[in-house]
């Protein structure tokens, strides 16, 4: 049989590298799953259970590996399925492409059944590049592209083709005049900056007294990099989500996550320092930035769209952070005053027993905090972590602490519910003999994890090792929003739209074939956490967790203390327990103005 356009498809995308894709079939695509199963595994293909968690699992292989994501769908429904977990992969620069199936070209412009303009609905996600081919001499320069583009520019693209295109054979384009002949292949290049600048930054930086990093995604292979110019500046460094495992958090100078979801620690650095290196962030939250004019300002990213964005900095400089990194390190005069980084220590290691005693509060029945607690020391090495978006990613950001050699994500700059079993199984493909955790809340389980785990139970004796674990918090309730209603606006919980049907989601990991447990006592948590981990299958560790614990901001204004104190005052569903819990660590701990 020649080769289709499908069957080149599929070659082209082994010639470039790409060894797994996610996905889901339909008659859109036939042509290309097709071609998939000729090439007799060539390339592995991962059916989820939905064409979104497919887009999650390419945005997480993405992050994970550094390698492209490849998420493939049908056309119609198929395609506008992947749409959120392509957003994903482009609100945090990830090199994705969605390859999707079309209605037959003859059919195209006629509202035929499945039919949607599909350049149209990709021109937003997929912005930087999004075809759909008309002819086969078209396809080679078509992919190319859709991929050199993905890869370069670090965004996500879309190739849109016709069933019928799929099918035809495969013609190479004819030496003439309107034709392109395309190759594979990208190497990244060496981004660096030039030195005039890096001395610029380097003045900078050596007259701060009090410096700041902060460290993003774009720094997680520049952890000693990091440390050495952290060292030699004397500085502390708070991490985004997103960069979590960019330095470990057993290092005294570092303050953990920053922002909503952060520390105090790292609020107090970022108020107090005189200088402010960010290096790789994207983080949104200007309010967690030092103020402006308060601190003279270095930033290093890759992408120049990012500079000056969050904070007016002195010198900004387009470069690969551990590249640009590496070539301040001998600029840099090394400070000889060690307070502000005692200081730093103080505080960090403060926060960290602020942690422990608010995990180990008593709470009904189980404190949520205690759950990401009682984990950070049982963590393998190497582990690999992700959350969902809900208040499980403030435990995750605050009292997880990570070590050298693990890795850790989540969907941050959407921060869309859903992703953390997707994120986990990209993960645990791409490294099937580590251990995966998933940390994931009761919703975001019912929206979409849940059925994501019938994909573990499909593939998990497959893998290396049976280390993959997903932990629900119980707790009935949208608690994040609930909180934020009553704390930002003021509103006492509303049941209609916060509270959760409860599911035994260990009964359902049960009857799948995974390994599930409950636990509904403190004094069960770790050794839940021990057993999932020395498990002989995948396990759903379900805690049912007590929702009046508030995952507050370090950082809260006299305004939201306001609308809080009235909340309480109005009819909250939940009353006066919350009081206890709260006002002690709003009131105590976490206002500026009462330090
Ligand atoms: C797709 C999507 N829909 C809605 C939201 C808004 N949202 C953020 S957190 C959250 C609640 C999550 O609830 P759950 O998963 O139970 O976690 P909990 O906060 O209760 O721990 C919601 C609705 C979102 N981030 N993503
Ligand atoms: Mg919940």
């Amino acid at each position: 049989m020649s080769q289709t356009v499908g069957d080149f498809i599929v070659e082209r995308l082994a010639a470039w590298g790409v060894r797994r894709i996610f996905g889901y079939p339909g008659d859109g695509i036939n042509g290309v799953f097709g071609a998939l199963q000729r090439a007799q595994g060539k390339i592995e293909f991962v059916q989820a259970r939905h064409e979104e968690m497919a887009a999650f699992m390419a945005s997480a292989h993405a992050k994970f590996t550094g390698e492209l994501g490849v998420c493939i769908a049908t056309s119609g429904p198929g395609a506008s399925h992947l749409i959120t977990g392509l957003y994903d992969a482009r609100l945090d620069h990830m090199p994705v492409l969605a390859l999707c199936g079309q209605q037959a070209r003859t059919a195209i412009g006629g509202h035929y059944q499945q039919e949607i303009d599909l350049p149209a609905m990709f021109r937003d996600v997929a912005g930087a590049f999004v075809q759909q081919a008309g002819m086969p001499a078209q396809v080679r320069h078509l992919l190319d592209r859709a991929i050199r583009i993905a890869l370069g520019e670090r965004r996500v693209t879309a190739l849109i083709l016709p069933n019928d295109l799929q099918e035809l054979a495969y013609e190479e384009p004819p030496r003439a005049h309107g034709t392109l002949h395309s190759g594979v292949g990208f190497t990244a290049p060496r981004v660096i900056p030039y030195e005039a600048d890096l001395r610029r930054a380097a003045d900078i930086l050596n007259a701060g007294k009090k410096v700041a990093i902060l460290s993003g995604a774009g720094a997680l292979h520049a952890t000693d990099e990091l440390i050495a110019v952290a060292d030699a500046l004397g500085a502390g460094c708070a991490k985004a989500l997103l960069g979590k495992a960019a330095l470990p958090d057993d290092l005294p100078w570092v303050t953990g996550a920053i922002g909503l979801l952060g520390t105090k620690p790292s609020y107090d650095l970022m108020t107090e320092c005189d200088t402010l290196l960010m290096v790789g962030s994207g983080f949104p939250y200007a309010e967690f930035l030092p103020k402006e004019g308060k601190a003279r300002g270095v930033q290093i990213d890759l992408q120049p769209d990012m500079l000056s964005l969050r904070y007016p900095m002195d010198v900004n400089l387009v470069g690969d952070s551990k590249e640009t990194l590496r070539l301040l390190l001998p600029m840099l005069e090394p400070k000889q005053d060690s307070a502000w980084r005692e200081t730093i220590s103080g505080w960090t290691e403060a926060w960290w027993k602020t942690l422990e005693d608010r995990a180990m509060t008593e709470a009904k029945p189980i404190n949520p905090q205690r759950v990401a607690w009682e984990l950070s020391p049982r963590l393998p090495d190497h582990a690999i972590i992700t959350s969902d978006s809900g208040s499980c990613a403030n435990w995750y950001a605050r009292d997880l602490k990570i070590r050298r050699g693990m890795k850790c994500s989540l969907s941050g700059g959407l921060a869309s519910m859903g992703a953390a079993v997707p994120y986990a199984i990209a993960a645990k493909m791409a490294f099937p003999d580590l251990p995966v955790i998933a940390l994931v809340g009761d919703g975001a389980m019912q929206m979409n994890n849940m059925a994501e785990l019938i994909t573990v139970a499909k593939y998990w004796r497959d893998w290396a090792s049976p280390c993959w674990i997903c932990a629900v918090w119980n707790n009935e309730d949208l608690n994040q929003v609930t909180w934020e209603q009553r704390v930002m606006e003021g509103d006492p919980k509303f049941e209609a739209s916060q509270r959760l049907p409860n599911v035994p989601y260990h009964k359902f990991a049960q009857l799948i074939g995974l390994e599930g447990i409950y636990i509904d006592r403190a004094e069960d948590v770790a050794p839940a956490w021990e057993a999932a981990l020395r498990a002989a299958r995948p396990v759903l560790l379900e805690f049912k967790t007590d929702p009046e614990v508030p995952p507050l901001p370090p950082h809260i204004t006299l305004e939201q203390v306001k609308h809080f104190t009235s909340t309480l005052l109005k009819v909250d569903p939940s009353e006066t327990s919350i009081i206890a819990n709260t006002a002690r660590q709003v009131f105590a701990n976490l206002l500026p103005s009462k330090r």
